[in-house]
């Protein structure tokens, strides 16, 4: 059987780009840097769109301060094709998946290895909320207020080896429950993976919740990864394993895709998608929710490059997309 590959994007969720140069004019107007004949053509809505691409998070990054997308829109409209490719098909068939008990098992490069339960694997570590933007690869993106425990907090109980230079990280694939495994659209299990200083990293975040309460199954319950510098693929879903390993672990959509999607899928407005622009993106939050979603314009590293840009000194970004 051929494999399906059903494209991550439909044709309507794209801005053209003449459209979109069009916008970045006004927006650069707004901001008062001079273009000839336009100054004095921002409209509010310019005005408001440059307001929300600002960020403005504190100096860790931890809080962003932008209007919150409505819990609606984040537990309604998302991707988990494990429940299928359309937008609400996670929420529509997620909510069965038992995730109780649940356990993760650690392997690989590193001291401590095993089976977990995820009680035993939490219990030690104080639950923090995050406000992270997250942007999904195919141009849109939400303001959430996760629930976690850093993901180094982790990682450090389990006292990885010297030779442990990448983190794998598996989702469950259960046949039985999750009707998205019948697409050959991925090589399932869902497999994401991140190199040790970006596991590292204060901002990569374990969750376990959203909007103060536990993980919406479509959301990833009841463990998931948050990597808000990255796109939002490399925020993995229901984990059911962790392993340390000492070369770059296969990735479901490098897999699927290699020329697509990169290892390291660090936001990059300046690295086209090859299919599409990714120098803006729809703000699905506020009032109106994804009705009303505004087109801003991607920053670098998501908005956390100041947290996060030294990770990657001496690596061409167009290379190590
Ligand atoms: N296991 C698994 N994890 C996944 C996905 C998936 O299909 N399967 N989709 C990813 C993508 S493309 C995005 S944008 C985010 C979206 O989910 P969220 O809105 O709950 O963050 O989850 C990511 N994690
Ligand atoms: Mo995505």
């Amino acid at each position: 059987m051929p494999r399906l590959r059903l494209p991550p994007v439909a044709a309507s969720e794209i801005t053209p780009e003449p459209v979109w140069l069009a916008r970045r004019r006004l927006i650069l107007a707004a901001t008062g840097v001079p273009l000839a004949g336009l100054a004095g053509c921002a409209g509010a809505e310019d005005e408001e769109a440059l307001a929300v691409a600002e960020p403005d998070d504190g100096p860790d990054g931890f809080r962003s301060a932008e209007p919150l997308t409505r819990f609606e829109d984040a537990s309604g409209y998302n991707n988990f094709y494990e429940f299928g490719t359309g937008k609400a098909d996670p929420a529509r068939h997620a909510h069965t998946l038992p995730t109780e008990p649940w356990v993760v098992v650690v392997g690989g490069e590193a001291e401590v290895t095993g089976t977990f339960a995820l009680d035993d694997l939490l219990r030690p570590h104080t639950v923090e909320e995050r406000v992270y933007r997250l942007r999904c690869v195919e141009g849109w993106s939400m303001v959430i207020p996760w629930l976690g425990i850093p993901l180094a907090a982790v990682i450090r109980r389990f006292r990885p080896t010297s030779r442990a230079r990448f983190v794998a990280f598996t989702t469950l694939a259960d046949r039985a429950r999750m009707p998205g495994l019948r697409l050959p659209v991925l090589d399932w299990p869902y497999r994401e993976g991140l190199r040790m200083d970006e596991a590292m990293h204060p901002l990569t975040l374990l969750a376990t919740g959203m909007y103060g309460r536990n993980l919406p199954n479509q959301n990833g319950a009841p463990l998931r990864l948050v990597v808000p510098w990255k796109y939002g693929f490399k925020s993995i879903k229901s984990i059911v394993r962790i392993d340390f390993t000492e070369s770059m672990p296969p990735t479901a959509w490098n897999m699927a895709q290699p020329s697509e999607y990169g290892f390291y899928s660090n936001v990059n407005p300046d690295v086209p998608h090859p299919r599409w622009s990714q120098r803006s993106e729809r703000r699905i939050a506020g009032e109106g929710g994804n009705l009303f979603a505004r087109r801003i314009p991607t920053l670098p590293f998501n908005g956390y490059g100041e947290q996060v840009a030294s990770l990657y000194a001496g690596m061409d970004l167009r290379k190590w997309f």
